[in-house]
């Protein structure tokens, strides 16, 4: 791959974090539609991994699963060994609200996992290396701001600062040794196999069960919502056509306030506005995210093809059609879901 970008589809991809939420998504998208693709998913299956997943990937002849750490130099060397194009990590610790109680996993892995991946591509410069970011390094927006990819970077809350932290060292390290590293910018994902702590199919599946949802502060709180599936073809996009040493800002350009699609969601699965309770408010919690991704649609040409309203009826019906995936989750963990948040003692 040249420093202006690859020229073909990279065969031979390590996607980490794969057993998460986007990873997951993105793995069936490479195998559908790459045909020439090999994928090896990495991933530590934290409490967020979930190999029911990738179940009906087991067998595939282009997929292979590892169980591993993206902080192990020696097994990230190996698979590297194996034969790999490119790398995907979208290997993180995730939950906001997590984050608040204990930074320490966020701090290793988001930032010293990537250190991992910047040491390796830096022996096998040959490989093109896509880091999987977020909009929330951009901190909170004003009214009237939209966080284009050189805006400041200001985060707020201790994901988001990990984050930020690993884009940082990436950037760095692509400039320090001229290496094959790219950064894309999401906002708020929605679809299938999320795990049920983030907003949506929290809300959904408790209210599929008849509980009330908890809504932080006042709800006016604006998060850009892009399907799962306009994100994953997004990074291809980015993964093969990219620039090195690019920042590349994701968007459906949809915000949206938190009471807005709370009703939206009440409105889909049948219940009233009784089942809102707000709760008190995440601290440090960003009002309005908004970015451009002006770069990525005159560039390379994406679009997001999900239109939110219909994006999220497909949504719910999944959580509806397939409780054998969540149910276990809110089983045990999620048994007393909100009475959960700020455990630490920061709520009152
Ligand atoms: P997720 O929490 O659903 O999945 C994260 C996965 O990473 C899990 O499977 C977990 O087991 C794995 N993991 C965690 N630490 C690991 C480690 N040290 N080694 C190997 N695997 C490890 O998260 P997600 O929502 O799918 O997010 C994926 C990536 O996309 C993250 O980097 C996140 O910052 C980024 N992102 C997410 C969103 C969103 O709305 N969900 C938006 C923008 C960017
Ligand atoms: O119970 C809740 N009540 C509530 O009002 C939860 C879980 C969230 N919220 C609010 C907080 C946010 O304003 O809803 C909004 C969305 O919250 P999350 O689903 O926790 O997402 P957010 O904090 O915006 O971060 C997400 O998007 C960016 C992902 O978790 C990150 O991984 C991603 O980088």
């Amino acid at each position: 791959m040249s420093a202006n970008g690859p020229t073909k589809s990279p065969e031979r991809l390590l996607v980490t974090g794969a057993a998460g939420f986007i990873g997951s998504n993105l793995v069936h998208w490479i195998l559908a539609n790459r045909p020439n693709a090999k994928v090896v998913s990495l991933d530590a299956l934290t409490y967020a991994g979930n190999l029911a997943s990738l179940e009906d990937l087991r067998d595939h002849p282009r997929h292979r699963f590892v169980h591993g750490n993206i902080c192990d130099d020696a097994l990230v060397a190996n698979l590297i060994d194996d034969g790999v194009d490119a790398i995907i990590n979208l290997a993180a610790h995730t939950h906001v609200d997590r984050s608040l109680m204990d930074g320490d996993e966020f701090v290793t892995t988001n930032v010293g996992g990537v250190r991992v991946f910047a040491d390796a591509v830096k022996q096998h410069p040959e490989i093109r290396f896509l880091h999987v970011s977020t909009d929330e390094v951009y901190g909170s927006q004003g009214p009237d701001e939209v966080a284009t990819e050189s805006a400041p970077i200001t985060p707020n809350n201790p994901y988001s600062a990990a984050k930020a932290g690993g884009d940082l060292l990436a950037l760095a390290y692509q400039r320090s040794f001229d290496l094959d590293i790219l950064i894309s910018r999401c906002g708020n994902n929605y679809g299938p196999y999320q795990y049920p702590e983030k907003m949506i199919p929290l809300f959904v599946t408790n209210l599929i069960d008849g509980h009330k949802v908890p809504l932080y502060g006042d709800g006016l709180n604006i998060r850009e919502w892009i399907h799962v599936e306009d994100h994953c073809a997004a990074l291809v996009s980015i993964l093969e056509r990219g620039r090195a040493g690019e920042v590349y800002n994701i968007t459906s350009g949809e915000g949206l306030t938190n009471v807005y699609l709370t009703e939206s969601i009440l409105e889909i699965v049948g219940r009233d506005k009784s089942f809102i309770e707000y709760v008190d408010d995440r601290p440090g919690h960003d009002r309005r995210y908004a970015i451009d991704s002006a770069k990525l649609r005159n560039e390379l040409g994406w679009e997001p093809t999900f239109q939110f309203d219909d994006g999220l009826r497909k949504t719910v019906q999944w959580y509806r059609d397939n409780e054998a995936w969540w149910r276990p989750i809110k089983s045990g963990e999620y048994r007393d879901y909100y009475k959960r948040q700020y455990e630490a003692g920061t709520k009152s």
